[in-house]
């Protein structure tokens, strides 16, 4: 039996939903007449959410999920699909869902895609981003770009292809058949799959439990296995927070304090670790 728990509102949106229980942000596209396809605003109000993620103290991991019980997210809103990308309320051609991949691969916490129906095209991409993901049993995990003119040669194929292998990935994309979850937990791009009523349970458990660790730990854990796909980016994000601990030990410390003091600074105290 789903356990009932009260999410509150963070900020209010247009096309998303963005609510906070007990240190998990919850973020879901709202748009299920279109089985929760994004459109340029979508993103544009993802991206914010993701911000304040990162900023809050109090948020410690982000959940992703679609509205209903049809869908996570069917990809890009084929209404407003124009040359040179998805055209905005502004009328301007955006691809701007790649900005939220950055954003989801940057963000120093994990995301946690909660896929409750199909994730396809643009949406199967969301959730290969995330950090884990959990399913139903309804579940429908597919691409669709080769049948309706468009890809995703970027993490959407690459990063993809560490989850699946090369040959499944290549399959995935060039036939643009629909799996199951249960195949797509086999094929090792699902983390669990669960009845559909216990997915929210299940998914705050897993977040349960990822707050019991070390937030510093976990943050290292994500860069790392990023920057061995992400290249000099990743291995910027990765030193970023190498110089981010740096600043917490006295050894840094001793360096501003003789500055601001007008001094040599005395690093011969510190351990050379072998
Ligand atoms: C999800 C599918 C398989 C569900 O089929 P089913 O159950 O038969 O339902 P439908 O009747 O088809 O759908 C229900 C209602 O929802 C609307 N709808 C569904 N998906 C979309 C969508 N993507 N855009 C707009 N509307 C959608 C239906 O029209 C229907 O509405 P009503 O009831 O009013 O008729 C099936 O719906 C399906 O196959 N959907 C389309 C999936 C798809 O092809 N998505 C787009 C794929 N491309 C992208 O996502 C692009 C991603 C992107 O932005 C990108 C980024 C970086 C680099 C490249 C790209 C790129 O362009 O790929």
């Amino acid at each position: 039996m789903a356990e009932k728990r009260k999410w509150e509102t963070i900020k209010s949106f247009n096309d998303i939903k963005f609510e906070f229980f007990e240190g998990i942000a919850k973020i879901t596209i709202n748009r299920p007449e279109v089985y929760n396809a994004f459109r340029p605003e979508t993103n544009i109000e993802m991206l914010e959410a993701m911000d304040i993620c990162r900023e809050r103290q109090d948020i410690n991991v982000v959940v992703l999920t679609g509205e209903g019980d049809k869908a996570f997210c069917s990809g890009g809103d084929q209404n407003v699909k124009g040359s040179g990308g998805y055209i905005g309320e502004d009328g301007v051609p955006r691809l701007n869902v790649l900005d939220l991949h950055k954003r989801i691969r940057e963000l120093p916490k994990p995301v946690i895609a909660m896929v409750n129906g199909y994730a396809i095209g643009g949406g199967h991409v969301l959730h290969v981003v995330c950090d884990l993901t959990i399913a139903s049993e309804n579940a429908i995990f597919g691409q669709t770009g080769p049948k309706v003119g468009s890809f995703d040669a970027g993490f959407g194929s690459s990063y993809l292809a560490r989850h699946v292998g090369q040959k499944k990935a290549r399959e995935i994309w060039f036939l643009c058949k629909q799996y199951t979850a249960a195949e797509a937990e086999t094929m090792g791009m699902v983390n669990k799959v669960v009845p559909l009523e216990s997915l929210e349970d299940e998914t705050v458990e897993w977040c349960k439990i990822m707050m019991q660790r070390s937030p510093m730990a976990l943050r290292m854990i994500k860069r790392g296995l990023n920057a061995e796909l992400d290249g000099q980016r990743g291995l910027m994000e990765f030193a970023g927070d190498a110089t981010l601990m740096f600043y917490l030990m006295e050894e840094a410390q001793e360096g501003k304090n003789a500055f601001l003091e007008k001094r040599d600074p005395d690093f011969k105290k510190f351990p050379k670790f072998p």
